[in-house]
């Protein structure tokens, strides 16, 4: 089986994927996408991924779009070490918190959706960044309450080992540290984030310890 993964060093929704594959202990081959650059509407990209974002995962000819459908794919097809407990209201909860950033969150950061505010809403650099940090602050509100609430050692979101709501967090506070969100009220998600951050699986999928990232 070969496994090629497209995305960009600093893209959190590749970022996400590259954790899922080094916990399921995958070997994955990168190709990047200069997203500044544009490079993920290029004609080549989009007769990939016709939505030309990035991740996509491109499993023996086949292209999976979407950074949650690949991690539900790589824990359907790998289900060692599972990324969901057993519980089906825990199950839930772990989705939920893990939908919070995907859904709520990370869309309203993304890269296109902010040239759209510098470009035809002709917002300037200051307003961008801080409609940014709005969005981000309020989804972390949320998900601080529930992590409060569920996490089992203050070093996971949910319970006591590592779930697909810890891998949506991890690259969501990249993001948040890279635009300067305040983080002060936020202290067990910075403390989830730090433990997360130590093991293996997340410190090789940063940023940049990328092939891509610029020197
Ligand atoms: N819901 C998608 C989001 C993918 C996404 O927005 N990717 C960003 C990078 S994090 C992207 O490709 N942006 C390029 C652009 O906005 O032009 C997923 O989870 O995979």
């Amino acid at each position: 089986m070969t496994i090629r993964l497209h995305g960009y060093y600093r893209s959190s929704a590749a970022y996400r994927t590259r954790i899922a594959l080094n916990l399921k202990g995958l070997a994955y081959e990168q190709r990047a996408h200069h997203l500044a650059r544009g490079e993920q509407r290029d004609a080549a990209y989009l007769a990939l991924n016709p939505q030309g974002l990035v991740p996509a995962l491109e499993v023996d000819g086949t292209v999976i779009p979407q950074s949650l459908a690949i991690i539900e794919y790589l824990e359907e097809t790998t289900p060692e070490p599972p990324l969901l407990p057993r519980e089906p209201q825990a199950r839930a909860i772990v989705r939920a918190m893990a939908l919070v950033v995907a859904c709520d969150i990370h869309p309203l950061g993304n890269l296109r959706v902010l040239n759209y505010l510098r470009g035809e809403l002709a917002q300037p650099e200051p307003a961008v960044e801080r409609w940014v940090r709005h969005w981000i602050g309020s989804g972390f509100a949320a998900l601080e309450s529930l992590v409060q609430r569920h996490s089992a050692d203050g070093r996971h979101c949910f319970g006591d080992s590592v779930t697909l709501a810890d891998i949506f967090l991890v690259p969501q506070m990249y993001n948040a540290r890279r635009f300067g969100c305040e983080l002060a009220a936020l202290p067990a998600l910075v403390a989830v984030d730090a433990a997360l951050r130590e093991l293996p699986a997340f410190a090789a999928a940063v940023p940049e310890r990328q092939p891509d990232v610029p020197a």
